[in-house]
């Protein structure tokens, strides 16, 4: 059964980081995976969940089987985070969280759970999108399509082409949308745009799904949550995943969650009962240590104001490192604009550099997306400057 099998390939962005690993130049520098660096270069181990585990350490329990849905104080938490304590879905009672394996296990119970209840509904993500969208709801058995999302032209958002294409989607369609910082362009809706879409995405009777996976390196914990709030507004169906691989730096602990609307607390009971079967025919039940992490920060007042504060001095420094960015390369390379990364927001930058440059820029030890998509968050002081040359270099 096993001879005739081929070689499946690499993930495109994992693989960069498997020939990274492999490199032995010790100047090597990888702006492949998306991931928050400090500026030594080391992924931080954040102050608040430090004292949350010295907390838990304190108080050792055993580790019995959580709910199947997860730690209750998480999900009660998270659906607060997301959806705000005072908001009409949380005190109606018609919102439902499941804790997940990261944000991607909450996208695979989100898609696993459409399948089974909207069967013929296609999935149209933006193009370009986060390399694991389609292969994730394509394995869930949807066919999936893009709508037109970047514009290379403006390194900004062809808004005009996006509106179009969820206004020609068939009712039923399930349209996942990043709600802040998208990955990989870096390329993000303005308030009155969102304005628009969700009028788009409720007047043509869609699906949305809302990807959250970098909630407070945009503008903010509340302005990038906004987005979720105002759909959740509308009434209509949501579902939303989120991550705190990134905003908690706890990326192994697979922490994130699915949280779904529903319109009515009874729909809501019924949903949730669902979606347990989903988890249940996964993994049964998720882990315990993360999820007791993060429940901790959140509802412990010091150590959520500290996550408030690490959070912010994270998202501030890769904006620090965008300017300057941008500054060493208008000295280094003039002549080419890269001005438009400022205007980018979250880890990543659609850089415009060519799968050629890419190639060029492999060769100096500096590993990029072939797309050009680099993560701002892995530059610092010490790299910067070996940064720039190589790329002024490979222009
Ligand atoms: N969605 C997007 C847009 C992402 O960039 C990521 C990145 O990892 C995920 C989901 C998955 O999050 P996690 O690493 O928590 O599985
Ligand atoms: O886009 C990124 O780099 C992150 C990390 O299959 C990641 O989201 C990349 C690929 C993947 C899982 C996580």
């Amino acid at each position: 059964v096993f001879s005739a099998i081929e070689m499946a390939p690499r993930d495109p962005i994992l693989g960069i980081t498997e020939a990274f690993n492999a490199d032995t130049n010790p100047n090597k520098i990888n702006l492949g995976v998306g991931v928050y660096y400090d500026d030594n270069g080391k992924v931080p181990l954040l102050s608040c969940v430090q004292k949350a585990e010295n907390m838990l350490i304190e108080q050792p329990a055993p580790r019995t089987y959580l709910p199947i849905e997860g730690l209750a104080a998480y999900d009660k938490a998270v659906q607060e985070l997301v959806f705000g304590a005072d908001s009409a879905v949380v005190q109606e009672k018609r919102a439902i969280t499941v804790q997940a394996l990261g944000g991607t296990g909450a996208l695979k119970l989100g898609a696993d759970f459409l399948k089974r209840f909207s069967p013929a509904s296609e999935v149209y993500i933006s193009d370009p999108s986060w390399e694991n969208h389609r292969a994730l709801f394509e394995s869930a058995g949807f066919k999936v399509n893009n709508y037109a999302y970047y514009d290379p032209a403006t390194h900004g958002v062809n808004f005009a082409g996006m509106l179009a294409a969820l206004k020609a989607m068939p009712r039923g369609a399930i349209v996942v949308l990043h709600a802040c910082c998208h990955n990989p362009t870096g390329a993000d809706l303005t308030s009155q745009q969102w304005d628009q879409v969700i009028d788009a995405v409720v007047t043509a009777g869609l699906i949305p799904f809302l990807d959250m996976a970098y909630q407070g390196f945009g503008a903010g914990i509340a302005e990038d949550g906004a987005v979720v709030r105002r759909f959740a507004a509308t009434g209509v169906p949501l579902l939303v995943s989120n991550s705190f691989s990134k905003s908690f730096s706890l990326y192994g602990e697979r922490v994130g969650a699915l949280s779904v609307v529903a319109s009515s607390a009874d729909e809501a009971a019924r949903l949730l009962s669902q979606l347990k079967r989903v988890v249940r025919t996964n993994y049964s039940n998720p882990p315990v240590h993360g999820g007791k992490v993060v429940a901790t920060v959140l509802a412990t007042p010091e150590l959520r104001q500290l996550w408030e504060e690490e959070l912010a001095a994270m998202r501030v420094r890769i904006k620090a490192t965008r300017d300057a960015f941008v500054q060493k390369l208008k000295e280094k390379a003039p002549g080419h604009d890269f001005e438009f990364v400022r205007q980018q927001v979250g880890m990543f930058s659609y850089s415009g550099l060519t799968k050629e440059q890419v190639a060029k820029l492999r060769e100096q030890s500096i590993y990029a997306v072939d797309t050009g998509r680099i993560c701002v968050a892995a530059m610092n002081s010490k790299n910067l400057d070996i940064v720039v040359d190589a790329i002024a270099k490979v222009l």
